[in-house]
């Protein structure tokens, strides 16, 4: 069998990638088309007066101007489709364009329609839109508090729901047995997914058919298309959604946008298609953000460092309106991982969401499981400088151990496995631990600051199964879905539910059928994105795609050759138990010459004049798989840093990420999503913040405001692994699209608190912040 599982092959997409070739929504421009701009808040609460369309409707090339009253009812409320249970979730109405109130500044009020893209520009301007100004509330434990102004009149006090996740052990039990008990509050930040493709839409109505095409950026256009005929009532059948090649998402193209559900309505009304770009100062202010939580957190432990519990009371921003997945992150997402990769005896997870008028809040890369890891790998470090111990000796002492997997924790997940020493070791072994630390008291003497910062995580991804998801409230089961399909001169097809937008799937799934069916990667092509082509699929997200999808590209594959197993001992005229498949090629065991290739099966399958009886023509299997549980990766990163006392910069001298997760397909491709993951996780701790004034003005609207890292700040990334493979899983594998940010920012603030000697500094660790800190000021 060809081994193509395991091996660096490059990515096959790169090529149209990396020469200007992709296919990206912005560059399409079917005959006809006519474009669209939303006229948006500038106001972050205020009630609509009046709108005046007259001006703009009036200059030439604009086909139509368009607010609430248009609608008419006839596009639905955009729903959130995470409905928490036993929260008292509250779902107010999301309009695609607002009536009477606006909640946000960057709301859409209005859109303009115009033969041009820069007269439907123009005219944007030219609506006039009389507003009246209503108190603003940006903070969530702000927005809670009595006298706060109110936002939805379903959600009193601004609550959105409230959730608890109650453990297992006895929380408070364990907290009396406790010797020390350390406490601090976290401010998990607001941030801006700054996806290098803004989002865009083409929609195209042939009233001939009443087919209705919508080319978009999404994550899951399966989904898209479920949401969309719900929301505009256009039959499920008739709708066909296409994501082509999509420039970056990092959770922000999961949602389904309001203005989404209005460009396929204008080219219903209109008649031809409609095309919408976002700008990078709309993509801020409109696409939805990240994080932004507030956590008091109490750890209990006994003095020689044994953890026995947490507790966390967490507040979270939701923004004006609850978006696809919103409730469903600071909830299920954080709420089952703040144990990490310890051996707590018990637990508990109190979560408010709230509503402030600021942009809603979704899934960004990690989604909830960041929040997390940051918690309990802050409050080891602090339990560990309460306790004077070293913090890889408390970590290393409260690890679940190896021969403990499947391992039930105290918060209800059962780890499928894990090795968290082995990770630990060869972090430390790497980085020169020891030496690092006898550094670090050297220069403490002479008065420099040195810092070494550990983060040794434990994250759930593979978002399935069903009954975990239905069970959570998501409108949707979690399952993979895939359809692998020879041609008969023995080429695959390979149809899959997920669509990838950089991850590199395309290589990796083709990597798994290779393997299966013993293909050359060349005969292998990988098809997603269109709904018309794909099955049922739930899309790219969570580090679902490799473990989910791709387990179900498997198990397909292997039906594939079970099937042509029989089809070549009818051929060769053997039993099946007497063929081994070598090479793809089947031949009598001992006998490699005289057999039958998968390729003249494949020919075979498609003649089909002597197949055996009860099997039907063609190779080609389908599969929708729904894993039994999650699965588990982990790992340890060292972050070692020097900080400037008298500027508070910092400057990282190492970072060391060794992560497992599980066999790997492509160790390049594992690398760089490492690499990707870890630098955005240090965007986080350095540098990234979404900035709102008191009047809810969205100050970092702009790549001038809101700082991305460039080369510049990124660290030289050391990487290695270890691998524990998933063992439920049909290949092993479990993802690794999100570890690297879910390891990352709590290494280096970890770092830079070790180096000054203090508890805890807020992310964006600015030089400002820093310095304040080394100068208790
Ligand atoms: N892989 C592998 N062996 C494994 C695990 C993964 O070879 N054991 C490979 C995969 O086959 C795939 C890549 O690594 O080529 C990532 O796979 P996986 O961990 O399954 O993650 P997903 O494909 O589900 O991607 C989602 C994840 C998330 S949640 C965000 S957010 C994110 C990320 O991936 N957004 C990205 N990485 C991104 N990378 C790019 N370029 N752009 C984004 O928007």
């Amino acid at each position: 069998m060809a081994q193509l599982m395991g091996k660096s092959v490059p990515r096959t997409e790169d090529e149209r990638f990396l020469t200007g070739r992709g296919s990206y929504v912005a560059n399409m421009l079917p005959p006809g088309t006519v474009f669209a701009k939303f006229v948006r808040s500038p106001y972050a609460h205020a009630r609509i007066v009046h709108i005046d369309t007259a001006r703009a409707a009036a200059l030439p090339g604009v086909l139509g101007v368009f607010t609430a009253a248009d609608l008419k009812g006839e596009i639905g409320s955009i729903f959130t489709a995470w409905l928490i249970p036993n929260s008292n979730l509250k779902t107010p109405p999301y309009l695609a364009l607002a009536k009477d109130i606006v909640r946000y500044a960057g709301e859409a009020v209005a859109v303009v329609v115009a033969e041009d893209p820069y007269v439907a520009e123009d005219a944007r301007e030219l609506v006039e839109v009389t507003y009246d100004s209503l108190p603003v509330v940006v903070d969530g434990e702000a927005a809670m508090k009595a006298g706060a102004p109110p936002l939805h009149a379903e959600a009193p006090n601004n609550v959105a729901f409230h959730w608890v996740n109650p453990g297992i052990g006895d929380v408070d039990a364990v907290f009396k047995e406790a010797d020390v008990l350390v406490s601090q509050r976290f401010v998990n930040q607001r941030l801006q997914p700054a996806a290098m493709e803004p989002r865009a839409a083409i929609a195209q109505y042939e009233p001939g058919t009443k087919d209705l095409t919508l080319y978009v950026t999404s994550q899951n256009p399966h989904v898209h298309r479920l949401v969309l005929s719900l929301v505009l009532g256009v039959p499920e059948h008739r709708l066909r959604v296409v994501a082509p090649d999509v420039g970056g998402g990092f959770g922000s193209k999961i949602p389904v946008y309001p203005w989404e559900a209005v460009v396929c309505w204008l080219a219903m009304r209109l008649g031809r298609p409609v095309k919408w770009v976002e700008d990078r100062t709309e993509n801020f202010l409109a696409t939805v953000h990240g994080r932004d939580h507030v956590q008091y957190v109490d750890l209990a432990a006994k003095k020689d460092g044994t953890i026995l519990g947490i507790k966390i009371s967490s507040f979270a921003n939701m923004g004006a309106y609850l978006s696809t997945a919103g409730p469903g992150v600071p909830t299920i997402l954080f709420g089952f991982m703040p144990g990490g990769c310890y051996a707590i005896k018990a637990g508990k997870v109190e979560v408010t969401g709230v509503f402030t008028n600021t942009t809603p809040v979704d899934a960004y890369r990690g989604a909830g499981r960041p929040e997390a890891s940051f918690i309990i790998e802050r409050m080891v470090d602090i339990l560990a400088r309460k306790l004077g111990m070293d913090p890889a000796e408390v970590r290393r002492k409260n690890f679940i151990p190896a021969d403990k997997f499947p391992y039930q924790s105290a918060l209800g997940l059962v780890y499928d496995s894990g090795n968290y020493e082995r990770a630990m070791r060869k972090a430390l072994d790497i980085v020169g631990y020891q030496k690092l630390r006898q550094e670090q008291g050297q220069a403490r003497k002479e008065g420099r600051l040195m810092g070494i910062g550990l983060s040794t995580y434990a994250e759930v991804c593979g978002l399935a199964p069903s009954a975990v998801s239905t069970g959570t409230g998501f409108q949707g089961g979690l399952w993979g879905s895939s359809t692998v399909r020879l041609s008969p001169t023995g080429k695959a097809t390979v149809y899959t539910g997920a669509h990838p937008h950089g991850q590199g799937e395309e290589t990796t799934f083709a990597q798994i059928v290779a393997t299966e069916l013993g293909l050359p990667l060349a005969d292998i092509d990988v098809v997603h994105g269109d709904t018309k082509a794909t099955p049922m699929g739930m899309g790219t997200y969570g580090s679902r795609t490799t473990p989910v999808e791709g387990g179900s590209v498997a198990l397909s594959a292997r039906k594939v050759r079970e099937k042509a197993r029989k089809i070549a001992a009818h051929l060769l005229e053997i039993s099946e138990d007497d063929l081994e498949f070598v090479d793809g090629k089947f031949a009598a065991k001992g006998v490699p010459a005289k057999g039958k290739t998968i390729q003249e099966i494949a020919w075979a399958a498609y003649m089909a004049g002597a197949m055996p009886k009860g099997v039907e023509p063609i190779l080609e299997a389908s599969t929708f798989y729904d894993p039994e549980n999650f699965v588990f990766p982990f790992g340890t990163h060292v972050c070692v840093v020097d900080v400037d006392k008298e500027t508070g910069q910092v400057s990282i001298r190492r970072y060391v990420a060794v992560d497992d997760c599980g066999v790997q397909i492509n160790p390049m491709i594992v690398e760089g999503q490492v690499h990707g993951g870890v630098l955005q996780g240090l965007a986080q701790a350095m540098l990234e913040q979404a900035v709102y004034d008191e009047n809810g003005n969205l100050l970092t609207s702009n790549f001038m405001e809101y700082l991305v890292p460039s080369s510049l700040e990124a660290p030289n990334i050391e990487t290695a692994s270890t691998v524990t493979p998933s063992p439920h899983n049909p290949i092993g594998v479990k993802g690794v699209g999100e570890t690297g940010t879910i390891a990352s920012s709590q290494a280096y603030v970890n770092a830079v608190c070790d180096a000054i000697g203090v508890d805890h500094i807020d992310m964006p660790l600015t030089p400002e912040k820093v310095w304040r800190a080394v100068h208790k000021k």
